[in-house]
C-alpha cells in the first residue's frame, strides 16, 4: 500500500511538473478561469446546537470546494481544521472562504480550530 500511494505521488508530482511548464509559457485565458469559477461547489455553514449545519457536506471530487461560514457561527468553530487535506483556516467572516478539490471519493472528517465540534465531507 505505501508503495502505491509513493508512485501515485510521483505520477501526480510528474503531471504537475508537465502541466507547469505547459501553461507557464502561455497565459490562461479569461474564459477558462470564468468555467473553473462555476465549477466550485459552494458550501455555507451555520450553526446549530452547538454544532456545524449541515454535519454532513456531499461534494464531487475533482472540483473545487469552497466554504464558508455564515454569522450565526461563533468562536472556535470560525477556525476549520481538515486533516485528510493538511487544512487548517479561521475564517474570521462570513467573506472569508477556505477552498480546496478533493481528488478522491471517501468521508472526511472536519473539525472546529480547537477539536470539539465535528462534520463530514463526502466526496462522491
Ligand atoms: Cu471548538
Amino acid at each position: 500500500m505505501e508503495n502505491k500511494f509513493f508512485v501515485m505521488g510521483i505520477i501526480t508530482a510528474v503531471v504537475v511538473v508537465i502541466g507547469f511548464l505547459m501553461f507557464s509559457h502561455a497565459k490562461a485565458p479569461i474564459e477558462n478561469v470564468k468555467t473553473n469559477t462555476a465549477d466550485v461547489q459552494k458550501i455555507v455553514l451555520s450553526q446549530k446546537n452547538y454544532n456545524y449545519a449541515p454535519k454532513e457536506i456531499h461534494v464531487k471530487a475533482g472540483q473545487p470546494v469552497s466554504i464558508s461560514l455564515d454569522s450565526s457561527v461563533n468562536g472556535c468553530r470560525r477556525g476549520i481544521i481538515i486533516n485528510d487535506f493538511g487544512i487548517t483556516k479561521d475564517l474570521p467572516t462570513p467573506e472569508d472562504t477556505l477552498t480546496f478539490t478533493p481528488e478522491k471519493a471517501g468521508t472526511y472528517v472536519f473539525t472546529c480550530s480547537m477539536g470539539m465540534t465535528k462534520g463530514k465531507i463526502i466526496v462522491e
